[in-house]
């Protein structure tokens, strides 16, 4: 079954992961189908920066505001991250003669108890209509993970040649040990920095703008516009825009380690191939804290035990507020073990279907 119309519904809740999550589906939605794809969101203005200018043209974006009215009502409805659909939607598509297919999208985690969870049914208890609950994951028993048709080539693509460019840009024409930084607020940071300024090794720490500028302002001397650089001794702070997903997948790619958090660059460190620390977005009742023990487990399989040692005590360290210069130097020290195991996870996950393409398959089953 093919479907005509596919609506998706996107409330932002901070940030930009609920935004940057529903457009990169919405786009490979369009790119795998042959329907109509529109994205209704509460802030658009969200998109501007991540879309950039070569946005996909095809994908509808609409503002879904207090007056919202249901227009042509998808025969594929896509609820992102339990954001409630709105009265007259639900209506809508309960007075259709054939129900749509409803799915709600849930955020990604890599706790046992999700794949039992996923593809499970929820009929409305008024409306003749059914929610179905689609989980991201990482494991064939899930929904698998974004990912872009060309993705995995583009990386391979991208050369020495290619990274020299992407640093010349910004005017960076000296090489050294390069790392991206776009994480939460992480004030720990302090004697890292003072130990980055005073150690034998160039280090730069690429940073886009956000909100760890709020732990690097003091040591700046404040938030460097984006687009300069400062040396601190050994340390060179790049300021980078917040760009277009495209430009942070390549500002990934041409690090030698990234610091990433949310949940879409936590996927987009994983296919980028490089040994990484995820800063996990924090919840009530110390939830990601099991989110993130879920994930060591998962991503520490297969791992030499000195390296799994050093990446999960630094991945500890950064989301407990406790990582120090001895995290660093262990997890440093790791890098080449990381990196070949960063390449291995990314050719495994790359065999299970992408997130775009089950939820179509999905969808199709049940309608
Ligand atoms: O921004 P995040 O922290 O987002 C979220 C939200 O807080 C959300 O409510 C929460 O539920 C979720 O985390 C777990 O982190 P994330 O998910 O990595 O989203 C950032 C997006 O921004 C991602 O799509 C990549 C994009 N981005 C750009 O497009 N350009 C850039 O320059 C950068 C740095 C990021």
């Amino acid at each position: 079954m093919s479907f005509n119309c596919i609506e998706i519904f996107c409330k932002v809740v901070d940030n930009f992961g609920d935004a940057g999550v529903c457009w990169r589906l919405a786009c490979e939605l369009q790119r795998r189908s042959t329907a109509q794809v529109t994205l209704w969101i509460d802030q658009p203005q969200a998109l501007v920066a991540m879309r950039g200018a070569a946005a996909d043209a095809n994908v509808q974006v609409r503002p879904w505001t207090a007056a919202f009215a249901p227009e042509a009502v998808g025969d594929l409805v896509i609820e992102a991250f339990a954001c409630g659909l709105p009265a007259a939607q639900l209506q809508a598509m309960a007075a259709r003669a054939h129900a749509p297919v409803w799915v709600n999208l849930e955020y990604l985690s890599c706790e046992d108890w999700v794949a039992g969870c996923h593809r499970r049914a929820s009929p409305h208890p008024s409306l003749p209509l059914t929610c179905h609950f689609f989980f991201p994951g990482f494991t064939q028993d899930t929904g698998g993970l974004l990912r872009e048709a060309d993705l995995l080539a583009a990386q391979a693509a991208f050369s020495p040649d290619a990274r020299a460019r992407y640093w010349q840009q910004w005017g960076e024409t000296q090489a050294c040990v390069t790392v991206s930084l776009f994480s939460y607020e992480a004030p720990f940071l302090q004697d890292c920095l003072h130990a980055w300024a005073a150690g034998k090794e160039r280090l730069r720490l690429a940073v886009p703008q956000g909100r760890v500028w709020a732990s690097l302002a003091d040591f700046c001397g404040g938030v460097l516009p984006p687009g300069t650089a400062r040396d601190f001794g050994a340390l060179r702070v790049l300021s980078l825009p917040f760009g277009t997903q495209a430009d942070y997948d390549r500002l990934l790619w041409a690090c030698d380690a990234n610091i990433v958090r949310g949940e879409d660059s936590w996927v987009r460190a994983h296919w980028a191939q490089r040994p990484f620390l995820w800063h996990t977005y924090v919840q009530q009742e110390q939830t990601h804290l099991a989110k993130l023990a879920a994930f060591h487990a998962q991503y520490g399989a297969g791992l030499p035990e000195a390296a799994r040692k050093a990446w999960q005590a630094a991945s500890q360290a950064w989301n407990t507020g406790t990582f120090s210069v001895q995290h660093w130097q262990a997890w440093q020290a790791q890098w080449p073990q990381l990196q070949k195991h960063a390449g291995q996870r990314a050719k495994t996950l790359a065999v299970q279907p992408d997130l775009a393409s089950s939820l179509l398959a999905f969808a199709a089953d049940v309608a």
